[in-house]
């Protein structure tokens, strides 16, 4: 077995070699190009490593780059050239406005110098060099194929043709709608061995996973050294631009690190490290074997301990289902505390209505208990009635799961029996341990009982120090005495009538 477990290792090991051996992208975030919440802009405005001009306000949890007014131009730049070839940059925004149409739209920039601030191409100068990712919410065309996502190339020369939206210029394109979605939008712009490809994240979830392909360009050649943009603008129609986040990776293959890449050598260098760790650890196991003899076990049963008897699984499954009765227990009993809670309640409100009824007065100094007007309404008294019905029927209700979990945990005593008697490989510590358990469950059971059985009495007993009741016995008593007086009385008349005959 331990044999199979090494086999294992070693094929990591190799795996990771042949890994290594093919070309693999290396990501490193730039945070000198990125900025997100919280503490996007510091209290004085600024946003670290960035500067923002035009309509464009900065917050600490996002860039407002241009608000729903008319006519809004706004932008924000990185400070420093961009100093790798490769890279992706993730935005995530929000484009929303209480019309179904909006404007103008949001632009990502890659250009060689900073545009504007209020630039004419979505915020932004034109005439650029490099690249926009460009967010056109706008149809100036009116083809009805907006709000479009589009990458348009531009060396400097040319202006952008806002009467077509683009669509004589653009390299590539989608037909997304980003407008007033549930969630922030996003896109992931990825410029990577000339390969320029732009995912789009709907808005629609807040799942990672949710990025669908818009477009890939191959054969992107972007000039070095540019600079990263945001820019928006509104027109006569004007939606709230946000930019929530804005990070910066940068993309390196394994042959640009250099160094990093292992050669033949370096390799038998680590297999054979990994070789004499291997043998370190066998040592250190024969070690320990040899200073704990009680603990040595044959090779084969040396994994027995991640399996369980069956014996052991009826144990388990005994000391799950007794979790789960404890569980329900528990909840029981605040379920009995909050009844026996609202009985008292509506027990010391009817004394109040009772002795205020009888014409008792409240004693002075004793603040006059919040009762309704006397005589008490129909209404109330129906309530009050509902109520006892409800609590009558939620006792029941508890007393009957009661007797299901008794049920069930004399069931689990005879099985934790029976397991006892039929599988030798059954602890016995183990089994007393168990019957205890359920003992003690019982136990618990039958003081919830006790207690459901002694609320009517507790009921009573608050009832009595206002009422002045008797108890039936006490009743019987002094029926009975009536009773007699009674007999006495007409016993005596009959007799003085008796009397009284015989004079006349
Ligand atoms: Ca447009
Ligand atoms: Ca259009």
């Amino acid at each position: 077995m331990f044999s199979i477990k090494l086999g294992l290792l070693l094929c990591t090991v190799i795996s990771v070699f042949v890994s290594i051996n093919t070309q693999t992208v290396h990501k490193r975030f730039e945070y000198k190009y990125s900025f997100k919440p919280p503490y996007l802009a510091q209290k004085d405005g600024t946003v670290p490593f960035w500067e923002y001009g035009g309509n464009a306000i900065a917050s600490g949890e996002s860039v407002r780059l241009a608000p729903s007014l008319r006519s809004q131009k706004g932008a924000i730049w990185t400070k420093q050239p961009i100093n790798f070839d490769w890279w992706e940059v993730d935005i995530m925004f929000k484009i929303t406005g209480r019309g179904r149409i909006g404007a103008d739209g949001l632009a990502f920039w890659y250009t060689t110098q900073r545009g504007d601030y209020t630039g004419e191409v979505f915020g932004s100068s034109d005439r650029w060099n490099g690249l926009a990712v460009i967010f056109d919410s706008f149809d100036n065309d009116n083809k009805h194929n907006n709000p479009y996502i589009m990458a348009v190339l531009n060396d400097g020369t040319r202006n952008f043709d806002h009467k077509s939206d683009g669509t004589t210029q653009l390299l590539s394109g989608c037909l997304r709608d980003f407008r007033n979605k549930p969630f922030p939008t996003r896109a992931r712009i990825e410029y990577y061995l000339n390969t320029l490809t732009v995912y789009f994240h709907n808005g629609m979830t807040t799942n990672e996973a949710d990025y669908e392909l818009c477009f890939r360009a191959e054969n992107v050649a972007l000039p070095r050294g540019g600079y990263f943009g945001l820019s928006a603008a509104t027109g006569g129609l004007a939606d709230d631009h946000d930019v929530i986040h804005l990070l910066t990776s940068s993309l390196h293959s394994t042959q640009q690190q250099g160094g990093q890449q292992i050669s033949n050598d370096e390799q038998q260098k680590l297999s054979q490290e990994y070789q004499e760790y291997q043998k370190k650890l066998e040592q250190q196991k024969v070690d320990y074997r040899k200073e704990h003899p009680d603990e040595v076990r044959d090779k084969e049963g040396e994994f027995d301990d991640w399996f369980e008897s069956d014996g052991q699984r009826e144990l388990r499954q005994i000391f799950q289902g007794q979790g789960q009765i404890h569980d329900i227990l528990r909840d029981l009993n605040k379920k009995v505390d909050e009844v026996i809670g609202k009985q008292m309640n509506s027990l010391s409100m009817l004394t109040a209505v009772y002795s205020q009824s009888q014409g008792q007065p409240i004693q002075p100094g004793q603040a006059p208990m919040q009762m309704p007007a006397l005589p008490i309404g129909r209404q109330d008294w129906d309530t009050l009635v509902a109520n006892n019905q409800l609590m009558i029927n939620t006792i029941a209700e508890l007393k009957g799961f009661i007797i299901d979990v008794s049920r069930k945990s004399d069931s689990l005593l005879a099985a934790g029996g029976g397991g006892a008697a039929a599988g030798a490989a059954v602890n016995p510590q183990f089994l007393n341990d168990i019957r205890d358990s359920v003992n003690h469950v019982k136990q618990t059971v039958a003081g919830v009982a006790q207690r459901l059985t002694a609320t009517p009495q507790v009921a009573a007993q608050a009832a009595c120090p206002n009422i002045s009741c008797v108890s039936t016995t006490m009743l019987l008593m002094v029926v009975t005495a009536q009773l007699g007086v009674m007999f006495l009385y007409t016993l005596y008349k009959e007799r003085k009538e008796a009397q009284a005959k015989k004079f006349f």
